[in-house]
């Protein structure tokens, strides 16, 4: 007997993109939707047992008519096709009664894990023998502070094979420090309960934790931001009767982010020029990675470069904008010229009898120096308890002097002089 799933986590069906403009705003929510109803269409197609989703569905605060319309379709699609669909809420779709979802009638193949305490259910063949048993939980609110792994049972029926479905924040996974801290657990809790896989939610980078047994996030199923890089999706896992478990990652968002840095822009001396070193650089990065899909921008622009000055006109920068995504074929383009420099060598104002002279010298000198270092900056650091701790100081504020010898030729030449 061989048992079929697809586990995907963190939809975020509704996500409000509030800081977005209207058109970028409807890209990104109906690019959500493309990508759950394209999981949707692989669970069908490769004829799975269950789909499994490990919470984060929707935002209860924003769940939207057009939301609840859209999802009542998917699941009836899912059932017309026998494909059971198991759901365990997060804490952005908590199953609390207070919460508009929790009244949504579900067609009968969805199992929503309404309460905290685990539930155990037994997906059967037609012989009416046990494929797999399900055992899930949701959160109830929307601050679930408790170790719900913890409270899941261990394996009884021996035979059968055990998954576990949580959306739970499990202790040194990839992205752990940037999520909240919601039903925490270490990957000791899944160890000997006699589980196979523990499919997960909430933290949003793809990662296999461990093999025994597995315990899988797939990540979130579509990049919402910059920081959300690369190809996203869904896991389909297949487990046979011999134990052996096949897991594939499913691409799934008709979109991915890129987040790339150019910064050899010294030979960038007016527009065309700034345009093709730009494009060949930017063609290369987006070719190593190969991702699939169209590609959503954040383009770093780095480093010393001839038009520095050009970048503080905002209209300068759009109309970057709108040549780079045209040529590079981006549905979505972002600039960020903050780290950019103008084209400058400090070493041209050494042992000159001018101020900045002097000010380069004494940077060299405290690259060295403590004692001087320190003589000029005799303050309690905020934030810097140790009083004692010399060394540390220094450190830290040698730590300050990076690019500082560029930052006082820039304050002290005027542009023209540059
Ligand atoms: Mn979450």
């Amino acid at each position: 007997m061989m048992f079929r799933f697809l586990h995907m986590a963190d939809v975020h069906l509704d996500t409000a993109f509030q800081n977005r403009d209207p058109e970028m705003r409807a890209l990104l929510r109906d690019s959500v939707r493309e990508a759950f109803r394209s999981g949707v269409d692989l669970a069908l197609s490769a004829n799975c047992h269950a789909l499994l989703i490990a919470g984060d569905l929707f935002d209860n605060q924003t769940l939207s008519f057009a939301t609840e319309r859209f999802l009542l379709k998917e699941m009836t699609r899912l059932k017309e096709g026998n494909v059971k669909v198991f759901y365990a809420p997060g804490n952005h779709d908590p199953s609390g009664a207070t919460y508009r979802a929790s009244n949504i009638r579900w067609p009968s193949n969805v199992h929503v894990f309404t309460r905290r305490e685990p539930e155990a259910i037994p997906i059967r063949d037609n012989e009416g023998n046990t494929r797999a048993v399900i055992v899930g939980a949701g959160h109830e609110g929307n601050r679930e502070s408790e170790n719900l792994a913890r409270l899941f049972p261990h394996a009884d029926d021996a035979g059968a094979l055990y998954i576990g479905l949580l959306h739970a924040l499990v202790t040194g996974s990839r992205g752990d420090a940037d999520h909240e801290r919601y039903a925490p657990c270490t990957l000791d809790d899944f160890k000997g309960k006699g589980y196979k896989y523990w499919a997960l939610g909430h933290i949003h980078t793809r990662e296999v934790m461990t093999e025994d047994p597995y315990a899988v996030y797939p990540g979130n199923l579509i990049g919402r931001n910059p920081r959300e890089v690369g190809p996203k999706g869904a896991y389909l896992v297949e487990i046979y009767d011999n134990n052996i478990l096949k897991i594939d990652f499913h691409h799934l968002a008709p979109l991915c982010w890129a987040d790339l840095s150019v910064n050899n822009l010294d030979g960038a001396d007016d527009f065309e020029m700034l345009q093709r070193i730009i494009i060949e650089s930017v063609q290369e990065d987006l070719e190593r990675n190969n991702w699939p899909g169209r590609i959503l921008l954040r383009l770093n622009l780095e480093g010393s470069c001839p038009l520095y000055q050009e970048f503080s006109n905002k209209e300068n920068i759009e109309v970057l904008i709108e040549e780079l995504a045209l040529a590079l074929n981006l549905a979505y383009l972002e600039i960020i010229p903050d780290n950019l420099i103008p084209p400058i060598e400090p070493n041209k104002y050494r042992d000159e009898p001018h101020i900045l002279s002097t000010l380069l010298s004494i940077l060299d000198s405290i690259k060295t120096d403590d004692e001087l270092l320190l003589k000029l900056a005799p303050e309690q650091l905020a934030g810097y308890y140790k009083k004692s701790d010399k060394k540390g100081k220094v450190q830290y504020l040698r730590s300050l002097l990076k690019g500082m010898d560029y930052e006082a030729v820039v304050r002290l030449v005027e542009g023209d002089e540059l």
